[in-house]
Formats: C-alpha cells, sequence, structure tokens
C-alpha cells in the first residue's frame, strides 16, 4: 500500500539520477540551495542503470565520456577501457556521486509521477510511486531522451502469447538473462542490438537476429588502457576540455586531415583503411569535405558495404547485412564489436524483416511470413519512444493547469531545449530541441546544468519568483529546430530522431542540429541580452 509521506517543502526538486541529475544536484547545492532529488532505479546511472543488456557499451571515448567540470575528479578517476562498458560507467557515476557527498540528497526507487505549478503559492508539487508529496519553487528534468520509462515495443500483435521469457533491452534485469542451452531472437538491430548480439551469441544454442534496417557500422576497436595512456591524458586534460567545448559534436577531435578531391580512389581507399584500422566514431571523419558531400559519401557507403562482404563468409547473410537503401547517416552510425563476425558462426542466423515482416508472436516463437521461428527467450533491442516520451509519461501541469503531455503531443517545442512556455521555474538538462543527443552526451548536459545554473542564480539574486520562456521564443526555436532538420541527411529514412520509429508519433524532428559549440553561443548570447526570450515575475 502507498503511504503518503508527510509534505516536505525545498528551493528545488531534481528528477533523475543520471549524469544530468548529478551535476545539477552538485550545483543547486553550490547555489546554497535546499534540493532533493528523486530516482526511480535502485541506484544513480539513469541509462546508465537501466541499460545491463550484455555487451552495453558508450561509443564514445572513455577519457571525454566523462565530467569535465571538476579537475580533482578527472585526476582521480581512471578508465580501464578505450570504450567504457555499462558496469563502468555506473562505477563512475557512484563514485562521482560519493565524491560529492550527493546521496543524502537523493530518493531512490521514487519514480515522479506528476508535478503541479501553483500560481498562487508560486511553487511545483512534485509526487512520486514512492509516497513522496513535496513542494519546491523550481523543478529541474533530469530524465534524459532514450529513457527506460518510455521503452519502444514493437507493433505487433501477441506478445503476451510467448510463453519464453521476453526483455526489452533497455529494463535489463539486474541479475542479468541466461541464454545457454536456449534459442535466442533479437528484434532489432540499431546500436543496442548490434552491441548485445556478438555476446548473446557467446552462450546461446541458437540465435536468429531479425533484422528490418541494416545499419552502417564502424568497428569500436576497443582495448584496455595503459598506465602511460592514462598518464598522458591525465596531464592533458584542460586542452581536452577545451576542444570539448567548442567542437561540433563535443568531441576532442581535430578537423578531418585530408581532401578527398584532391586524391584518386585507390589513396582515398588507403586512407579509408587507416581509419577503420584505427576505429572509433573518427571511421567517417577522414576527409575535409565530410560525409554531406555525397561523392564522399556515396565512397564512404561502398567502402562499409566491402567490409560486410569480406567479413560475413556466407553470401546470402552478407547480402542481407550489408547496409543499403537510405544514405549514410540519415540514422545514427553504431559501433561494433565483433557484430558481422558472429554471422559466420553456424548457430547465428539473421532474417530480413524488411522483405518478409514479422506478422505476429506465438506461443512458442516468431512468425515471418507463414514460417514460424521457434524461440525460448526474446530481446527486444527496439529503442526508445525518444526525447519526448520521457516528458509525456509524466503528468506536468503548469499555469492554468495546462499539461506538458498535451503540449508535447504533436510534436517537440521548448525555447532552447530547456524550458517550456507556461511552465515557470520548470528547467530542463537535454529537452526537446536541444543538441544532446547529436553529440556527446555529458558535454552537453555539462553546458545545460552549468547555463540553468546561472539562470536560477539570477533569478534568486534578483528576487525573481518565477522565469518562463515566452511563447514566442519557444515557438521560433521550436521551429528553428524543424528548418534545420529539413536540411539534413536525416530526412531520408525513418529514425527515432524523427519520432517516426513509434507508431502514430508526428514525424518531427527532436533535436536541434546546430552543433553544441553554436548551441554554447546561442546561449551565451541569450543571456548576454539579459535573458532574451524569457521573461520574469517578481
Ligand atoms: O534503438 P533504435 P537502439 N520490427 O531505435 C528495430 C543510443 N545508444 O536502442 O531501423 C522489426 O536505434 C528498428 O528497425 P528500423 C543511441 O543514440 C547509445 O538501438 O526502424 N524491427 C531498429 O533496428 C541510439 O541511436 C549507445 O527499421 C523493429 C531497432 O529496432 C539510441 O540509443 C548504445 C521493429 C531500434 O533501433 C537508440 O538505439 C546504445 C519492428 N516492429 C544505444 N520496431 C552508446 O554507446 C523497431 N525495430 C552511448
Amino acid at each position: 500500500m502507498l503511504v503518503t509521506k508527510p509534505a516536505e517543502e525545498f528551493d528545488a526538486v531534481v528528477i533523475g539520477a543520471g549524469f544530468s541529475g548529478i551535476y545539477m544536484l552538485h550545483q543547486l547545492r553550490k547555489l546554497g540551495l535546499r534540493a532533493r532529488l528523486f530516482e526511480a532505479g535502485e541506484g544513480v546511472g539513469g541509462a546508465w542503470y537501466w541499460n545491463r543488456y550484455p555487451g552495453a557499451r558508450c561509443d564514445s571515448e572513455s577519457y571525454f565520456y566523462c565530467f569535465f567540470f571538476s579537475d580533482e575528479i578527472l585526476q582521480e578517476w581512471t578508465w580501464s577501457e578505450r570504450f567504457p562498458a555499462q558496469p563502468e560507467i555506473e562505477r563512475y557515476l557512484n563514485f562521482v556521486t560519493d565524491r560529492l557527498d550527493l546521496r543524502k540528497d537523493m530518493t531512490f526507487n521514487a519514480r515522479v509521477t506528476a508535478a503541479a505549478y501553483d500560481e498562487d503559492t508560486k511553487r511545483w508539487t512534485v509526487e512520486t510511486t514512492a509516497g513522496d508529496k513535496v513542494t519546491a519553487r523550481y523543478v529541474v528534468t533530469a530524465i534524459g531522451g532514450l529513457t527506460s520509462t518510455a521503452t519502444n515495443l514493437p507493433n505487433i500483435p501477441g506478445i503476451e502469447d510467448f510463453k519464453g521469457e521476453w526483455y526489452h533491452t533497455g529494463h535489463w534485469p539486474k541479475e542479468g538473462v541466461d541464454f545457454s542451452g536456449k534459442r535466442v531472437g533479437v528484434i532489432g538491430t540499431g546500436s543496442t542490438g548490434i552491441q548485445a548480439v556478438p555476446e548473446i551469441a557467446k552462450t546461446a544454442k541458437h540465435l536468429t537476429v531479425f533484422q528490418r534496417t541494416p545499419a552502417y557500422i564502424m568497428p569500436a576497436k576497443n582495448h584496455p588502457l595503459t598506465e602511460e595512456y592514462n598518464a598522458a591524458i591525465k596531464a592533458n586534460y584542460a586542452e581536452i576540455k577545451a576542444k570539448v567545448r567548442t567542437h561540433w559534436g563535443g568531441q576532442p577531435y581535430d578537423a578531418p586531415p585530408y581532401s578527398f578531391e584532391e586524391m584518386d580512389l585507390a589513396k582515398a581507399r588507403k586512407v579509408q583503411e587507416e581509419f577503420w584500422d584505427a576505429g572509433g566514431l573518427k571511421v567517417i571523419q577522414a576527409f575535409k569535405e565530410g560525409t554531406r558531400v555525397p561523392a564522399v559519401r556515396e565512397f564512404m557507403e561502398e567502402f562499409f558495404r566491402d567490409k560486410v562482404r569480406s567479413i560475413v563468409k556466407d553470401p546470402v547473410k552478407a547480402e542481407i547485412l550489408e547496409p543499403k537503401g537510405y544514405p549514410m547517416g540519415a540514422k545514427r552510425i553504431a559501433l561494433d564489436t565483433n557484430y558481422y563476425e558472429t554471422f559466420n558462426l553456424p548457430h547465428v542466423d539473421v532474417v530480413n524483416v524488411k522483405k518478409t515482416p514479422i506478422t505476429n508472436f506465438t506461443e512458442t516463437g516468431v512468425m515471418v511470413g507463414d514460417k514460424e521461428y521457434p524461440l525460448d527467450i526474446l530481446v527486444l533491442a527496439t529503442g526508445y519512444d525518444a526525447v519526448t516520451g520521457p516528458f509525456r509519461k509524466m503528468d506536468i501541469r503548469g499555469r492554468g493547469g495546462i499539461k506538458l503531455a498535451e503540449r508535447l503531443e504533436d510534436g517537440p517545442r521548448a525555447y532552447l531545449g530547456m524550458s517550456f512556455a507556461g511552465f515557470p521555474n520548470l528547467l530542463a538538462i537535454s529537452g526537446p530541441c536541444n543538441p544532446a543527443l547529436s553529440t556527446n552526451v555529458p558535454a552537453s548536459i555539462e553546458h545545460d546544468v552549468e547555463w540553468i545554473t546561472d539562470l536560477i542564480q539570477y533569478c534568486e539574486k534578483e528576487g525573481f519568483t518565477a522565469v518562463e520562456p515566452t511563447q514566442e521564443a519557444e515557438d521560433e526555436w521550436t521551429e528553428e529546430t524543424q528548418s534545420k532538420a529539413a536540411d539534413s541527411v536525416f530526412t531520408e529514412a525513418d529514425s527515432w530522431q524523427f519520432g517516426s520509429n513509434v507508431p502514430g508519433k508526428p514525424r518531427r524532428f527532436l533535436i536541434w542540429l546546430g552543433g553544441l559549440h553554436m548551441f554554447r553561443e546561442r546561449c551565451e548570447e541569450v543571456t548576454k541580452a539579459g535573458y532574451k526570450g524569457f521573461k520574469f515575475t517578481r
């Protein structure tokens, strides 16, 4: 039975204990505010708490997939691998939480269900599944854009009929799943499925991968880090931090070194092979012209297809796995470790469910056309109702009781991806129309947290009781988000970025595509112009 706890009053409530919530709580404390963080999980981590599926690993390199705000933490924490796996990132976030002594202001196992603004008291009332009902002047959402609260289950009938075990990768059981001796099916071959397949294949008796769209996949070339490497990184953090803050994607990478136009195809191929061997997201960053230039993109697309044909021995499997049917970059490119190699194992098959779609689940498996694939365990790596989904799962009400879920029904809208007209003192880290999910996410999070901190500090100093964007500012930013997307390659495929992965979700782009460096500049301009686009109440 739900026991309602005595009402408590705070200056601020933070929702979520991933990268964003952890840093936000720290900043609010530094401002001298009384803050409380609510988290649905048993511990900190956010996306990195729930995504425990086999093979879960970050696609950004560990030396920059981290907080930069504390030189001490940068020096004290040592990463063990080039691309950190979920357990290590979860350990890192626990380390930071304890290092900053944040745990005492965090409530776990408490999912926020509702937040309502009272125009008379100018306070929010926040409720959780654990019976908390607290009030606060500010509410900061740190809920992430791809989260366990808003997973995307495929619209295939009959999942309730399936008598075997089934799991969505975003809700992976803490105790793990034993695949040994089992017939396993994986639906979904985005970044998640590509990481999970090689690991599941290690113990499953048989693995069937149901692929609708073949992804463009680059090798991670993950490896352990040496003491010397880590020492060099730690000695160089000032420069790395400066690069992260000025790069389009929040990555400390130098500009591409080669000109595609100035070399013949044989030389271009040699260069591309070098980048392939180095691995990671830099694989597509060899040429100055960038992949938006059709000649460069088509060259790389063919290079990727060649790689599949050279790795996968069975030509029928290779043909299914070759990325095609849409331009590279129109869906997120994935990193892999032995994904293609896994299909050389005799107990691993791939089924083209674009050609013949899955019709339904049965008690014993999956029907593709008139063929049943018998399964003991089904893994759904089918992604998320991204960005707006997590907001729409909560009952958030602003001025006059307007519902945020309804405001976001027709697509993403927000000013600077961090604030909503009609919702005073509700601030969002990496909200709708924010660049975060097109960048190295912690770098964007740090920016948003620091910008929100400054805004709150300004309100406190000036004695304002409420801040919110004007409708006009929100409308303009929302429209700008769509026009930037309309000029991008993303228009040429269905994707979670467009919301077109979820049946019935409007096709509106969820991310502001101007790059993190430009976003920083835009936010700075807003601040310098006296928080242009915001209105304040005393
Ligand atoms: O989800 P997705 P994800 N029948 O939406 C398929 C981040 N991430 O969890 O492409 C058959 O990309 C769907 O097919 P299609 C990262 O930002 C980060 O993999 O729609 N198939 C697709 O193959 C990433 O982009 C890391 O045709 C169906 C798959 O399911 C985001 O999370 C690691 C289907 C869904 O792919 C989401 O990735 C992992 C159906 N009915 C993820 N419905 C890092 O490294 C869906 N699919 C930080």
